[in-house]
This record gives C-alpha cells, structure tokens and sequence, in this order.
C-alpha cells in the first residue's frame, strides 16, 4: 500500500471537495493544496534490479468508480509533492477523473540508480537487463497492485524526453497499458531532432543539454560556463569543438564524449533510434507534433510512420498543430511569436483530442478518434482532417525551381546550354558564420521562437542567396513532405547547406501591419556534404565539382496565400545552432585544428541541367 507521505490527509477536511460530477474546475497552477480536488503521496517504487523510483500519485478525492492511471515519467524533476500544483496540461483531465502519477527516472532527482541519456533498449536475450521500457512495466505493475480503486488500465503521456520515455514504455509493454501520447518524441538523434540534423552537429542545444543533464543529478545552468550576452559570440572564441573537453568538460559528460568519439552515423546512434524497435503497436498511440518545434519535429512523424507500417487495428494517430515545443500542453496556442493563428490551438487540442483520446481508451466513453491525422493548416489557420499522413489525396508534386536574378518559378530553366554561367554564389565563412536568429543570442531567451522569427535579418548578406516568386495569383497549398535538390560545388572538401523555405507577407499587410513583408519559415534544415554518399562513412568533397544534395523536410501543411510571395534561401552556416563546418575535409570534426577551418566559394546551380529545385506537394482542386 501507499505507505510513505500523505500530503492531503492532515487538510482533508479543509477545501471544498471536488464535485467531478459538475467538473467544477481547480486552478492547478495556482491552487491552494488544501483546496485541491486530490490527495497526494509520495513513495519509492522497487525495480526489479532493486533500484527504486521516486513517484508522487495524486488521486481525486471523491470517486464513485475506479479509475485509470496516467503515467509521466520524467528527467526534470517531478518538483515538490503539492495536490494543487500539478502539471497544467492535464489539470482538465484531472476533471475528468483520473489518477495523476509522476516518476522522477532512474538516476534523476529523487530517484537512485544511474542515469543515461536516452538509455539505449536492452538486449532481450538479458534477462537481468534493465531500461526504460522495463522500469516503465515495474512501475505499472506496482502501481496496479497498490493504487486503491484503480481500474487496471494505464495510459502514459508525455512531452520530449517524457515522450521518449512514453514510446519506451511501448516497446515491451505492461499488459494494462492502454493509451499512449508522445509529444513531441524524438526518434533519432543523429537524422533529425535535438543532437543533430543530417550528421551536422546541433552545438548550442547539444552542448548546453548535456551541461544541463550530466554535470549534476538535477539541472544546472549552463550560464556558469555560457557568457549570457550573445552566445554567438561565446560559440565562436570557444573555436574548434576539441577546447570544449580540453576548457570546460574534461572528458566528465558522458553525453559529450559520446558526441565527440561518435561523429557518423554508427551502431551507437542506430540502436538508441526508435527504428529497430517500433515494429509493432502494442497500445493506441496519439502521436503529437508541432510545425516550428525547436528541438524534436522529426521525431513525432517518423514515430507515426513507424508504427503506421504495422497499424492494422487502426490504433496509431497523429496530430499536428501550430506550435513550438510544448506549445500544446499550456496556454491557448493563439499566437507563436508575431504569428497569429486566429484561434486557440493548444486549447483545442487539450479539450477535443487529448482528453477524449483518454477517455475512450482508459474509460470507455466516447468514440475512438475519428480522424487518422489531425493537421492545423497554417496561413489558412484551419484543422484539417487526412485519412493518410502524409496525404496522398488530391497532391501533385510541382518542382519551384531556382532561376536567374532571383527568381524562383514554377517553369524550368530553359534545357539548352547557358550561355551565361547558370549559378548563383557566394563565399562561406566559418570565421564569420550566419547567425541563426538575430543577435544577440542570448542564452535562455528567444529560443522557443527562433523558427518563427523573420528572415529578413539575414535576407540580404552576402552569404545568402535569396530567390522569390512574385506575388501569387492565387493560394497554393503545400501539404505533406517537401524536398530540397540542390546541385551545388564548393572550393573546399567540406560543406554544409542549409536550405529555408519562406512565406513572404505581402509589403502591406492592413490585417496585421506587423506582419507587413514578414518571411516566415515554413521549413529549413540542414545537410553536411561529407555524408553524400554515406551517413556511415563520410568522403571529402571534390573541390569544384557539381553535386546533388537532397534535404527532405520532415512534413508541412501551409497555404502560401494569394499576394504572398514564396522565397529560398541558401546558406551554409546556421551558428551556433550547428556546429561550424570546417570547409575542409578532416575524419572527425570534433578533433578539428583552428587550422582546418578555411573560406570556401559556393555555388549554386540553375541550368537546365543541373537544375536546383524544391519539390512541393501541392493540393489540386477536384474536378
Ligand atoms: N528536447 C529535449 C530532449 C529530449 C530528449 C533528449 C534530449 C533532449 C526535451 O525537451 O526534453
């Protein structure tokens, strides 16, 4: 039995109790403990190799019927055990009778063992072996057996890391785990969410996170080591990546080690992605995501594609809406940055999905979702409905191609021989890399909206090659995957290219003056040359030989409005959010010399032959 703290039996008596029957709301970020709806305990529950978990289960105080358990699992911190302070994204759900539980995981916080960053699954054939995915199944099962009242099912959500942790709980999972929601999960660290994008390295999240997670068992603030002025600036006299050991990590965060000696995509990478793994859906799955998430975007939909493969009981969904990373667990999701969505998103999300999603699958009411995928259609502001992600209905991919003096266009460059030469170019400068949102970078503000912030402040360097369309005729709808082909050459043997797609507002703008000429990123991401051929085995590049470089986007569903203009940039630095390329070929950039970095000369091609181009699915009227 729950034995340990009972918080709420010495004020019981105190507050109103809670009427679930009427759902009279609580105030779950502000609420006094006493007047809380819940009683809440603390207790440390035994793995099966002995190591315990700290939890704090808050429980309604008045139910006539057992209810089910909501498990989030966490590496930052359950905080203090305070019935009237629990995580505000499922304060409503708490309404609808639920028993709350948080777990502070192995090695974090109040909990014993050892922690590892994104613990890789164990190998089966161990019988002794532990991770995630187990003690996710210790957990349950004691929380069945000791709960009072429950009704032996368990639903697990999640938000990032908590995400990771809830898809772990999948693999392998307790019988009585009914529902899931990943928000936000990633799914591989080295192609596409916080540690890397395409092999090129993620230095400012990657750097500060491991700080953040390995230098203590709670927290810590990376300004003790981060000046927090302009951290463009602490990036770049920092130099090559090897000062980060020798000046600041001395070899003691495991996470940066494991950077540092595992550069290319190898066995380590391979086997803590979900890849391997999700091979089955073993519980309905609401998968969540969000169009500008800062740190995990790729991971959510190639979750849901994943476990889509294998989804023949129709269990696995997806949900996407306008947000940045956790934009849907608080507020209303009206706004994201200077961008207005006309309606409150993550409240709608909150009520209409998640929480029905919950009481169908850990209570029986309602229906089951009606929708395979929920997307929240950005530039129209609207939800729209998909039976396939990404949609198969209705789409043509067009090519918008680049062309002469900055155009982009739907027609192609003429097939016959330039006679001028076809390419744009410019000279890259690790000295002197592109900052990737406006400086100062300061450290701890302005991340969460980087993705939405205007272009414009790099729009015309020298190192930025811009090419728009004119103003629209008429709306295009681009829904589903966008993807980049660069041909594209440098002087050096290295290289990377960043590629943003941007919505450009027209110059007046009279229902948001604000907005009046804004470039708003639609998608942009990076690839790092060295890995053309392979993402195992990096080669040199050729100095001045044409290549073609792909860079798929991992999902958009945008409306670039009539009067709108649609823009490319191209760059080859994004600093410090990724790591400086050196330009010149070594075996690991991680033991780059101040010496390897070199100026290159960048070419970007528009002949009819080595045509640059995005492939845009777009949306065909029916006929
Ligand atoms: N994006 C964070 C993270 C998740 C998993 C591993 C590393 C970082 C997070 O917000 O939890």
């Amino acid at each position: 039995m729950l034995v340990l703290a009972c918080f709420a039996s010495a004020v019981l008596g105190a507050g109103q109790p809670f009427d679930f029957a009427q759902g009279r709301p609580f105030d779950f970020a502000q609420g006094r403990p006493e007047d809380s709806p819940l009683t809440a305990i603390e207790t440390m529950i035994p793995m099966r190799d002995g190591v315990k978990l700290y939890t704090q289960v808050y429980s309604p105080k008045q139910t006539s019927e057992p209810l089910p358990i909501i498990l989030l699992r966490t590496p930052y911190g359950t905080g203090s055990l305070n019935p009237g302070r629990i995580a505000t994204s499922l304060a409503h759900l708490v309404a609808d009778g639920y028993v709350i539980v948080q777990q502070d995981i192995r090695g974090r916080f109040k909990s014993d063992g050892a922690f590892v960053m994104l613990r890789q699954p164990r190998d089966a054939k161990d019988t002794k072996a532990i991770d995630e995915s187990t003690d996710t199944y210790d957990t349950i099962a004691w929380l069945l057996a000791n709960v009072p009242n429950n009704n032996r099912r368990v639903g697990i959500a999640g938000t990032s890391y908590g995400a990771w942790l809830a898809v772990m709980g999948m693999l392998d999972p307790h019988p009585a785990l009914k529902a899931v929601v990943p928000q936000a999960s990633p799914a591989d660290m080295w192609i596409g969410d916080d540690f890397h994008h395409n092999g090129a390295f993620r230095l400012s999240y990657g750097l500060e996170y491991a700080y953040r997670m390995e230098s203590s068992k709670e927290v810590a603030d990376p300004s003790a080591i981060i000046d927090r002025d302009d951290t463009y600036d602490w990036y770049l006299n920092l130099g090559p990546l090897a000062n980060v050991n020798r000046q600041y990590f001395r070899e003691k965060i495991p996470t940066w080690n494991d950077f540092a000696t595992h550069p290319d995509y190898d066995a380590f990478w391979k086997r803590q992605a979900f890849a391997p793994w999700l091979t089955r859906v073993t519980a309905p799955t609401l998968n969540v995501a969000g169009w500008w998430d800062q740190e995990d975007f790729y991971g959510p939909l190639k979750i849901y594609d994943l476990l889509e493969r294998h989804d023949s009981a129709h269990e696995n969904f997806l949900v996407v809406g306008p947000w940045n990373h956790g934009g849907w667990s608080s507020g209303e999701g009206r706004k994201l940055g200077r961008v207005d969505f006309g309606s409150a998103t993550a409240a709608y999300y909150r009520e209409k999905i998640l929480a029905p999603f919950f009481a169908y699958y850990l209570k029986g009411k309602g229906r089951a979702p009606v929708s395979e995928a929920l997307t929240f259609r950005t530039g129209v502001n609207e939800w729209v409905r998909h039976d396939a992600w990404p949609p198969t209905r209705n789409l043509v991919y067009r090519r918008l191609y680049l062309r002469s003096e900055g155009k982009l266009s739907f027609d192609p460059p003429p097939a016959a021989p330039a006679t001028a030469p076809a390419f744009d170019s410019y000279v890259s400068d690790p000295a002197s890399p592109v900052p990737y949102r406006q400086r100062p970078i300061r450290l701890g503000v302005g991340w969460t909206t980087w993705l939405v912030e205007d272009q414009r402040f790099v729009h015309r360097r020298p190192d930025v090659l811009a090419w728009s369309t004119d103003p629209l005729t008429s709306d295009v709808t681009v829904s589903g995957k966008i993807v980049a082909n660069l041909f594209a050459s440098t002087t050096g043997t290295d290289s990377d290219w960043i590629v943003k797609l941007i919505d450009v507002y027209p110059e007046k703008y009279p229902t948001d003056p604000e907005m009046g000429g804004y470039q708003l990123m639609i998608a942009g991401d990076v690839t790092r040359g060295r890995y053309r051929r392979s993402i195992e085995k990096p080669e040199p590049l050729v100095p001045g030989a044409v290549q073609r470089y792909e860079i798929a986007f991992a999902g958009n569903d945008h409306v670039f409005r009539a009067g709108h203009r649609i823009m490319v940039q191209v760059q080859s630095t994004w600093f410090p959010v990724i790591d400086r390329n050196p330009q010149r070929f070594v075996p690991n950039i991680f033991q780059a010399q101040e010496s390897d970095f070199q100026r290159a000369t960048q070419r970007v091609f528009r002949s009819g032959q080595q045509a640059s181009y995005i492939a845009v699915p777009v949306e065909v009227a029916l006929r």
